[in-house]
């Protein structure tokens, strides 16, 4: 049997570089398909999609809100060409009823453990209109390695460097902040892979560089020190999202070769601050990423916020607008506040404002995010930043033998002269 997984386009935050990361749940989706499916994968972001060929099934793996519309539309043209079509990810799972019309089938939830079942479904034509195990969460000891292999490997560089690969260490979030849907997709247990899997999965990742897309690390102390003793022999560089705010997980995170942290800055606060120093004396840098247009920031108070950031000395710094996505509590409260604008999805890119911000207009807070982008880079260019980590990480790597020069790595891993 043929499957064609494809990943559709997503609009890109204008302000930023454009790099395309490789996805991980379109890899994680097919690890778990039993071995005679025949898969073949398409990223539109660094592929052209081609319509020809013989797949038995389409699966689309959308992420984000603002790729829902491209992928029905995807989806459109391969029904109209006699192809059956289903859809699952994350953006479906937010967006199950708008999928119906277009989809022969919608899968809501994690595939690990169900998607035989489904192609089963399939063989006697018999694939239901939804299968939802939304709330039904698999055994993560039954999350295998990604499959990697997939994917068009050396399409995924900025100017020449290898990006990073993705890998998640556990799933859920005990947390349920304003702006984010995690919780209501993953729910609202942390639940951690087994850490021996995990580690099996980094080691074998032919890359040194990675990006651990856990929603956030700082959910279990014993399992977070586990986790970084685990690693530290693999030399690997990582990102992540926040990491525990405490003395010795901060220390063996270092030593795990944290290499930046993705952590959201909230306020001004000195709380904050001292967090982001305590990550910089270690060696960890900080991408900070921050949310503008929430309830209690006026004009005065963003452009406030931007000179704080420029004085923590942040390595990057992403500004994002609040956006109120389906499965998130600041959409409930805005949506009870009659404060939503629209919904046109792929306006949902967190680049525009969508809802009405309370102290200010929506075209202000427009302005303003523009003017936190360019008053944050005015003295270096995010590129020159970003080159900056890299910069930082190589110097780690040749300090510990695990630097390969690009050139090398290529040859090495892709077979490429
Ligand atoms: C990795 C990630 C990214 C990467 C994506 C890289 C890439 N090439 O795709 C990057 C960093 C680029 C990114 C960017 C953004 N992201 Co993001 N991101 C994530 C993150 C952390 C992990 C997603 C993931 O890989 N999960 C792990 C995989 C294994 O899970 P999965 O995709 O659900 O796959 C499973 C199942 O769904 C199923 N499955 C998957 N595909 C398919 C297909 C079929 C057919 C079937 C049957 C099953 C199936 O199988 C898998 C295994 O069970 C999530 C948060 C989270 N933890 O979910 C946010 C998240 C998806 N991002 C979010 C947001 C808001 C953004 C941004 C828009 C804003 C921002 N800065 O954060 C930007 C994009 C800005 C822009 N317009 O340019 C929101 C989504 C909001 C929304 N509704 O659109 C999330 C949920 C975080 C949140 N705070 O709420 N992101
Ligand atoms: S923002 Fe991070 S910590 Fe908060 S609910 Fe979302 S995933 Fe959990």
């Amino acid at each position: 049997m043929k499957l064609k997984i494809i990943y559709p386009k997503w609009p890109k935050l204008k302000n930023q570089p454009e790099f395309h990361l490789p996805p991980h749940g379109p890899v994680c989706f097919a690890a778990a398909l039993p071995p005679e499916v025949e898969v073949e994968f398409c990223d539109e972001h660094v592929q052209d999609l081609d319509f020809s060929g013989d797949p038995d099934l389409i699966a689309i793996s959308c992420m984000l809100t603002c790729q829902m519309e491209r992928g029905w539309a995807i989806a459109d043209r391969y029904r109209q060409l006699g192809r059956p079509v289903i859809f699952g990810g994350i953006g479906t799972m937010l967006h199950p009823e708008e999928t119906m019309p277009h989809a022969d089938s919608v899968f809501l939830g994690e595939v690990e453990g169900r998607f035989g079942a489904v192609l089963e479904d399939f063989r006697r034509g018999r694939l239901q209109p939804i299968y939802d195990y939304a709330l039904d969460f698999p055994d993560t000891g039954l999350i295998t390695p990604a499959r990697r292999e997939i994917l068009d490997r050396p399409r995924y560089n900025f100017r020449g460097v290898q990006m990073v690969d993705l890998v998640h260490a556990s799933r859920g979030c005990r947390f349920n902040c304003f702006p984010c849907c995690t919780p209501f997709l993953g729910g609202r247990r942390f639940r951690p892979r087994p850490i021996e899997q995990v580690v099996a999965e980094v080691a074998a990742i032919d890359n040194n560089r990675l990006f651990f897309v856990d929603n956030s690390l700082a959910q279990d102390d014993q399992w977070e020190k586990d986790l970084f003793k685990a690693l530290i022999p693999l030399k690997k560089k990582w990102i992540s999202h926040p990491i525990k705010d405490d003395e010795e997980i901060l220390d063996l995170a270092a030593e795990a070769g944290c290499w930046y942290v993705y952590q959201a800055i909230v306020d001004m606060s000195p709380v904050i601050a001292e967090r982001v120093r305590r990550l910089k004396a270690r060696g960890i840098g900080v991408e900070g990423t921050i949310i503008l247009g929430t309830d209690e920031q006026d004009e005065d108070y963003i452009r406030r916020f931007v000179d704080f950031l420029l004085e923590l000395e942040l390595d990057l710094a992403e500004f994002t607008i609040m956006t109120p996505f389906p499965g998130t509590p600041i959409r409930e409260s805005l949506l009870r506040q009659d404060r939503i604008l629209h919904n046109q999805w792929s306006r949902y890119t967190c680049g525009e404002t969508v809802f009405r911000p309370a102290r200010m207009t929506p075209r202000k807070l427009d302005e303003l995010f523009q003017y936190a982008w360019d008053s944050f880079y005015a003295d270096c260019s995010i590129e020159l930043k970003m080159a900056k980590l890299y910069v930082d990480v190589i110097a780690r790597e040749k300090a510990d033998g695990t630097f390969v020069r690009p050139s090398l790595q290529r040859r090495q891993k892709w077979g490429r002269q």
